[in-house]
């Protein structure tokens, strides 16, 4: 068997160059496959065969550009076995990986070139943030194997010849995991965190307090982890993180070029709070732990100035250890606040976010108040309101909920999530483009595209990957990739391409019959 595998292997090596593979997992070139699309690919004659001898060279001691190396490393050599000595200098010699980064500033922020030859491989760019992004591409042209975790005897690791020039159309590319309906631990987020950022996200949005509970330790405040940490949905215990923890995920999402968004969502989506102090209650009484899922029920008291005493320390508190630029305030569905009650509280929290240092995120109802120059606003369902945001000049993050939201179910049959929105299926979330979901928000509008998560139906990472694969990549695409070279039957042939990595990472992934998998 294996010897007529080799021989027909070697009869179309002569017809074309393609690898000796003893598994047959790559049909198609993969370079024809990379989610998402890069900006050009031009697929050449040969390709690079990675062997132990191979080693990474940088073109200059900067550090980072050595951390992201290192990472690398982290990715090639379990499944390789190959060492990949990582060193600075000015060799050339074939049979490397070579990542430069040079002056041409036209791949911006995070654009990057990949230039794979039978020599050698190189990744080029004028940020080392774009050097890790061509280095997601580089994972995706190598055989799906090299993202198993044990050494793989028996695969040939090629590479195939090409020409990639690549950049982001949006500068925000996101997910969303609700860890308050449910709790993820350290582990989980981290897991996460690899997983979006294989498909180019930058964003990790994370919905740390709901009715449900209050995940991140806030030290003057410390019973909104004792008790408010203490429930989720269905009953169980529940749990947070400690600063420290939260630290150890924002600084593992910054090695993997990740900007932490960490949301509080008020003043409705308070009860976790409100049962942790009664103070905060207008009737100074605690309210009850909650472990179901309505919403809209709760609400902070917004004419008591205990409540902004209470705000201003969880935000200081978290806009220290939080090092991106933003922090969400949430906004949506406080439909136990009296609208008089509303405008004057999103307005009177804005700027205790902008005192330290950190720009405004709400969901689109908060465009219901005055917004501050800066604040952005998170359209997930109210048109009019994004609308609205727009006329008093602040920038939308694209979410729209029929299209975005991974909690939604795939179809009725679908075994978690919610359908609320709508069933949506793998073409659904792809088929759309942020530039012309709603009439009247434009491209200079958009900082860029967001999948949430929520988790009312879902409590461990494996159930995570089933609702956000195989959307996800699509998503992410949605964000990356121009709206002119997309489209659904091209897309969903590459999407099950990708079947074979997503076995090799064990993302558990749900199966869509719309998809052609292999
Ligand atoms: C609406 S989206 C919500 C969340 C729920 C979600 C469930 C948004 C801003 N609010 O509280 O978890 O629906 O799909």
């Amino acid at each position: 068997m294996l010897f007529t595998r080799l021989l027909s292997c070697l009869l179309l090596l002569s017809l074309f160059i393609g690898s000796c593979q003893t598994d047959n997992e790559i049909p198609a070139n993969p370079a024809v496959n990379l989610i998402p699309k890069p900006q050009s690919v031009s697929i050449g004659k040969d390709s690079f065969i990675l062997n132990d001898k191979a080693a990474v060279i940088l073109n200059s001691d900067n550090a980072e550009l050595k951390k992201v190396a290192d990472y690398m490393v982290s990715v090639l050599e379990p499944s390789t076995g190959f060492p990949l000595p990582v060193s600075s200098g000015t060799e050339t010699k074939g049979g490397n990986i070579f990542l430069s980064l040079n002056a041409d500033t036209t791949g911006g922020a995070e654009g990057y070139t990949l230039d794979v030859t039978k020599e050698k491989v190189t990744i080029s760019a004028s940020t080392v943030a774009g050097i890790f992004n061509g280095i997601q591409t580089l994972r995706q042209l190598l055989p799906a194997a090299i993202e198993t975790r044990t050494v793989q005897k028996d695969i040939s690791w090629t590479i195939p010849a090409v020409s990639i020039k690549d950049k982001p159309e949006y500068a925000f590319r996101g997910a969303m995991l609700d860890v308050a309906r449910h709790f993820f631990d350290v582990a989980e987020v981290k897991r996460y965190i690899d997983l979006i950022s294989a498909y180019k996200m930058n964003i990790l949005h994370l919905h740390l307090a709901d009715d449900q509970g209050w995940r991140i330790e806030i030290k003057s405040w410390p019973k909104l982890t004792e008790i408010g940490g203490s429930s989720e949905v269905d009953g169980g215990k529940g749990g947070f993180y400690t600063q420290e923890q939260y630290k150890e995920i924002v600084q593992y999402a910054a090695e993997r070029y990740i900007t932490i968004i960490p949301e509080i969502d008020m003043p409705g989506h308070t009860n976790a709070a409100l049962a942790s102090y009664p103070e905060l209650n207008c009737n100074d009484t605690a309210t009850k732990l909650y472990s179901g899922i309505d919403v809209g029920f709760s609400t902070f008291c917004t004419g008591k100035p205990i409540t902004y005493k209470f705000i201003d320390d969880v935000f200081r508190e978290l806009a220290a250890i939080t090092p991106g630029p933003y922090i969400h305030i949430g906004g949506d569905e406080s439909h136990a606040t009296k609208k008089e009650d509303y405008i004057p509280f999103v307005s009177k929290v804005q700027p205790i976010v902008t005192k330290y240092g950190k720009k405004v995120i709400g969901w689109d109802e908060i465009a219901l108040s005055t917004l501050q120059p800066g604040t952005i606003v998170q359209f997930w369902a109210d048109e009019e309101n994004s609308k609205e945001a727009v006329r008093q000049g602040a920038k939308v993050i694209m979410s729209p909920a029929k299209k975005a939201y991974m909690d939604m179910q795939y179809d009725s049959s679908s075994k978690f999530g919610l359908h609320w929105a709508a069933y949506i299926e793998v073409d659904t979330g792809y088929i759309w483009d942020p530039l012309t979901y709603v009439k009247g928000i434009n491209k200079e509008n958009i900082v860029g595209v967001e999948a949430p998560l929520w988790s009312e139906t879902i409590d461990n990472i494996d159930e995570v990957e089933y609702l956000a694969f195989p959307r996800l990549p699509g998503y992410a695409e949605i964000g990356w990739s121009s709206a002119s070279g997309r489209n659904w039957d091209e897309y969903k042939v590459r999407l099950a391409s990708h079947a074979g990595r997503f076995k090799t990472m064990e993302i558990d992934y749900y199966p869509s019959s719309k998809v052609p998998w292999k």
